[in-house]
C-alpha cells in the first residue's frame, strides 16, 4: 500500500503512470502547489525541499521517498516489469531517468517559466529555448532508433519523459510546435503512449 502526494504536474503524473503499470494499491494525496500546499511542516517531512512528488510505501517498515527519480527507481525494484530486463538496459533506463530529472525536466521548466515570466527577459527564453531543443534533439534522435527509450520495452525511462514532453501540463505542450513535422520519432512514441491506460488515469487526475 503507498501513499502518493503529488499534483497534475508532469512530476507528478510520472508517479501515477508508474503505480498504475504496476497495478499498486495507493491513495493519491491531492498537494495544492499553486496555494502553497507544499510548504506546510506535515508536508516538508516527507519532502524536505517541499516539492510535489513523495511517496510513502507501508511495508515492513515504512519507506518514505521524495524526488520523483528516486520514486521511479524505487517502484521498479518493487515492480521489476516497469525495469528492463538485462543489466545492460537496466543500466541505460537508469541513465534515461537521470537524465530527465537533471536535464529535460529542470531546461523544460526553466524555459517555461521564462517564456511566461514579467518582466519578459528575452535573452533567457532564448538560452532555455536552445538547452531544450538540445533536448528534443537527444530524445528523437533515440527514438528514431528505436521504440522505446530503451529498446523495445516500455520502461521507467519513458515513464519519466513522457508527461514532461506529451502531457496537457507540459510547458512544451503550450509551445508551437507541429511535432510531426519536427520531432516525428517523438510524435510517434507519444501517441503510442497515449494509448495505455496507465497514462489516461495519470492525465485525468
Ligand atoms: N527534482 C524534483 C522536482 C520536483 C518539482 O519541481 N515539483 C514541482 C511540481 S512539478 C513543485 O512541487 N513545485 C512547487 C514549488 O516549487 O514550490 C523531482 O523530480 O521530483
Amino acid at each position: 500500500m503507498y501513499d502518493l502526494y503529488a499534483w497534475n504536474t508532469p512530476n507528478g503524473q510520472k508517479i501515477v503512470i508508474a503505480l498504475e503499470e504496476a497495478s499498486a494499491d495507493y491513495h493519491y494525496h491531492p498537494i495544492d502547489i499553486v496555494n502553497g500546499e507544499q510548504h506546510t511542516e506535515g508536508f516538508r517531512s516527507l519532502s524536505p525541499d517541499g516539492k510535489i512528488p513523495a511517496l510513502v510505501h507501508h511495508s515492513a517498515h515504512e519507506v518514505r521517498l521524495f524526488e520523483s527519480g528516486a520514486i521511479l527507481l524505487y517502484l521498479a525494484q518493487q515492480c521489476p516489469s516497469l525495469n528492463a530486463g538485462s543489466a545492460t538496459d537496466q543500466a541505460q533506463v537508469m541513465s534515461w531517468v537521470f537524465w530527465q530529472v537533471g536535464q529535460l525536466g529542470p531546461l523544460a521548466g526553466q524555459f517555461g517559466r521564462f517564456q511566461n515570466a514579467s518582466p519578459a527577459n528575452p535573452s533567457a527564453v532564448v538560452h532555455f529555448e536552445q538547452l531544450v531543443w538540445r533536448c528534443l534533439k537527444v530524445m528523437e534522435h533515440r527514438l528514431s532508433a528505436s521504440e522505446f527509450l530503451v529498446g523495445d520495452q516500455f520502461t521507467i525511462a519513458d515513464i519519466a519523459c513522457f508527461p514532461w514532453v506529451a502531457s496537457e501540463q507540459s510547458y512544451l505542450q503550450r509551445y508551437d510546435l507541429d511535432w510531426q513535422t519536427t520531432c516525428p520519432a517523438i510524435a510517434r512514441w507519444a501517441a503510442t503512449l497515449h494509448q495505455r491506460a496507465s497514462i489516461k488515469t495519470a492525465l485525468s487526475l
